[in-house]
């Protein structure tokens, strides 16, 4: 008898551990992204799907080996668990090639096929039955088509009337490494660089081919490999030939490389003595280097450059403007149609009265200066990807010169990968931003999308948060970010909360218990993190260096704009930075319009108010609130937040994969312990100014001051160099 029970309980005990190991093999770690294709359960729709996709036509040049058919293999396989029969147009319930291939009876009934990226998806009658029709201009266009027709089934869309027609507004979608050669990431929170440098060209690691995969998906058709402070080593035949090898990957994909470079590679590797732009010794240097590089790389697609910023060398070393160093790379580049991404993130003299005028001062004059195949790449903000920054004044003032958007996708100042942060209404807000350059409705994205003149080119970067952990970005939830980067890249008019939807449906579930609230949240987060980190326009009050934490109190560094003091100016009286025209003036860099707008108290938002004011801590807020009262209830707000999101996330248990969820459980209770603390510090920092108590009803902070100002943060991650 008492054999018997030991036996049961034995093999309950085995039965409990075979499931969960079960559960731990089959367990989602995110590496799929959200190109993770599930099986379909709701079987009448997937019986319908199957219909329509059991037999598949591919014009000719899609044999086994191309990438599109693959992927569209796979995805069915995945999701409808099956494999289609690879038929003759006529008997084919989806036809899926370039539009020339396609046979005439077909091609009549599809409108024209936008640009060489473009595509459409049409569900078409012809040969007695419903057809549907994926057709691109070029294989880039099919590919790009083959992944909007699988979104449709993994986010469960009809598919049985189908009229897409859809083309990028922007040209070139590039995504920018900040990974250093020894495979550190600056401003990376997720792991180290994926480039394994030391094992190329020889080894080709599966990352390399999914990354290609993950891009593609999104539209995404470049990638500047290096980081922006660049090591010069990186133009030598021992990575060009490394360098070769990925773009020999990525290439299916229709993704081009791009590198980083070094202002003085003339002379840190080519032994110049100088690298005047205008020497001719130096500009031999480049041509000859650019010649080289397309030997190894013939779609190459050119050079991203930070010249006299942050202690990078550049062209004002030899008494040059940024167009003479632009328009050197320029020329050695324009013969292999190579083109040059200038940033104008620049501030390497003394930042005078505002560090937020300097792009705008430097390069304004130079509008119309730059070579046909210069592009200049501007950040978002005028200050440094903070979680709010009014949109840069130099959007609306280069009418001459083609424009380049940079978002920064890697949380820098937006919670590292712990905070659970979406960040396409941030891009939203600077794309529809009216800048007036041309009148009312001349939004960023409108700036971004007009060519100033014939043989310019379009496009937007956004600085990769991509690492080798094992789920890429350190949080399930900054996945999105990259996502919507591509998603908004290919078209600024998509909304967040469609992106937002369409991610969660991909990555996570169709559930709409799920999907709903969970969209709710994420359009939420980007307000939550700057109520808890910099509400009312505030900005760079960081920790120093690591850029980790809170850090009103930095008062000094190496440069007064590094300190955190330079920008709040937080004193007994008030508050803010004056940028009107009583103060530093930095709104008149923008149209009269926004000018006047963001001069007047009036009309300012209050979620620009301190960027362009000091205020005193009494100011009467819209809201009837004083300034310091409505600070505080920003501040506390941020908080709540994060508690509202932490409870709809622990309603998700069961609706997704358990490791998912629990690491995206531990991740907000991180993202809550850091809340507190920035709410903390800065409400008991401020008050030693404002001198007023933190309204009844708020909870009292955990702490004193000292206790947040003594934290130290060693190794905080992210930390780089030009290594
Ligand atoms: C790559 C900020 C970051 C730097 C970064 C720089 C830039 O200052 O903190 O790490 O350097 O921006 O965009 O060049």
């Amino acid at each position: 008898m008492i054999m018997r029970q030991q036996f049961r309980v034995l093999s309950l005990l085995a039965f409990v551990w075979i499931l969960t190991w079960a559960n731990r093999c089959f367990a989602d770690d995110g590496y799929k992204l959200w190109l993770n294709y599930p099986k379909i359960n709701d079987r009448a729709l997937a019986a319908s799907y199957t219909q329509q996709l059991r037999q598949i036509y591919f014009t000719d040049g899609m044999g086994k080996a191309n990438v599109a058919r693959k992927e569209l293999l796979l995805g069915v396989a995945g999701m409808l668990q099956f494999t289609p029969q690879i038929v003759k147009p006529e008997s084919a319930g989806l036809l899926v090639g370039t539009y020339q291939k396609l046979p005439a009876g077909v091609t009549k009934s599809l409108a024209t096929v936008g640009n060489d990226e473009g595509y459409v998806i049409k569900t078409i009658t012809a040969n007695n039955r419903k057809q549907v029709v994926i057709a691109g201009k070029t294989e880039k266009g099919v590919l790009y088509g083959v992944f909007n027709f699988l979104r449709l089934l993994q986010t469960q869309q009809p598919i049985s009337a189908l009229n897409i027609n859809e083309y990028p507004k922007l040209e070139r979608r590039v995504l920018n490494h900040w990974d250093n050669l020894n495979r550190t990431v600056e401003r990376g929170y997720a792991g180290a660089s994926i480039w394994n440098w030391h094992k190329l060209p020889g080894y080709i690691d599966q990352q390399y081919i999914d990354y290609a995969r993950a891009n593609a998906s999104i539209g995404i058709n470049g990638t500047v490999l290096n980081n922006v402070n660049a090591n010069a080593l990186m133009l030598t035949p021992e990575y060009l030939v490394k360098v070769k090898a990925l773009a020999d990957v990525f290439r299916p994909y229709g993704i081009r490389v791009y590198l980083s470079v070094k202002f003085s590679s003339p002379i840190e590797v080519g032994k110049l003595k100088t690298a005047d732009p205008l020497n001719i010794e130096v500009r031999q240097w480049w041509k000859d280097k650019v010649d080289e590089i397309y030997k190894y790389v013939p779609d190459f697609g050119g050079f991203l450059v930070k010249a006299n910023s942050e202690g990078q060398p550049g062209p004002q070393a030899y008494g040059r403007n940024h167009a003479d160093g632009a328009n050197m790379m320029a020329a050695a580049l324009a013969p292999h149609n190579g083109i040059v991404m200038w940033r104008a993130f620049v501030y390497d003299s003394n930042p005078l009265n505002d560090r937020a005028k300097q792009a705008y001062d430097e390069f304004k004059p130079l509008d119309g200066k730059f070579a046909d195949n210069v592009i200049v790449q501007v950040k978002n903000g005028a200050i440094d990807f903070q979680p709010r920054e009014p949109f840069h004044p130099l959007f609306g003032a280069m009418a001459k010169t083609p424009l380049m958007m940079e978002f920064q996708i890697t949380q820098e100042y937006t919670g590292f990968s712990t905070h659970l942060f979406y960040e396409a209404p941030l891009f939203k807000e600077v794309l529809d931003a009216d800048t007036y350059a041309a009148g009312k409705g001349t939004t960023v994205a409108k700036v971004l999308e007009t060519k100033p003149h014939a043989k310019a080119v379009t496009g937007i970067a956004g600085v990769a948060n991509i690492g080798t952990d094992r789920n890429w970005c350190g949080h399930p939830f900054a996945q999105s970010n990259w996502y919507a980067f591509g998603r908004m890249a290919w078209n600024p008019d998509q909304s967040s909360a469609q992106i937002a939807n369409d991610w969660l449906r991909m990555t996570f579930t169709n559930d709409k218990s799920f999907v709903q609230p969970m969209v709710q949240q994420m359009l939420a987060s980007r307000e939550n993190t700057v109520n808890y980190m910099t509400p009312l326009g505030l900005h760079h009050i960081m920790g120093i260096n690591t850029h980790y934490g809170p850090g009103p109190w930095v008062d000094k560094a190496e440069r007064p704009d590094w300190t955190a003091v330079y920008y709040h100016k937080a004193d007994s009286l008030g508050i803010g930075f004056d940028r009107s025209s009583a103060g530093s003036k930095a709104t008149a860099q923008y149209a009269p319009q926004v000018q006047q707008k963001f001069d007047n108290l009036a009309t300012c938002p209050d979620s620009n108010l301190l960027w362009f004011h000091h205020l005193s801590w009494n100011y009467k807020m819209r809201s009837g609130k004083t300034l310091w009262f409505e600070l505080v209830h920003h501040y506390y707000e941020g908080v709540d937040s994060v508690r509202r999101l932490q409870t709809v996330w622990n309603g998700m248990q069961g609706k997704v994969d358990r490791e998912q969820y629990m690491a995206v459980k531990q991740l907000i209770a991180i993202q809550m312990e850091e809340a507190i603390r920035w709410r903390d510090a800065c409400v008991l920092y401020f008050q030693t100014f404002s001198k007023q108590p933190i309204p009844a009803g708020y909870e009292k902070p955990l702490h004193p001051l000292s206790y947040y100002r003594d934290m130290q943060f060693h190794f905080a991650p992210g930390i780089g160099g030009s290594i």
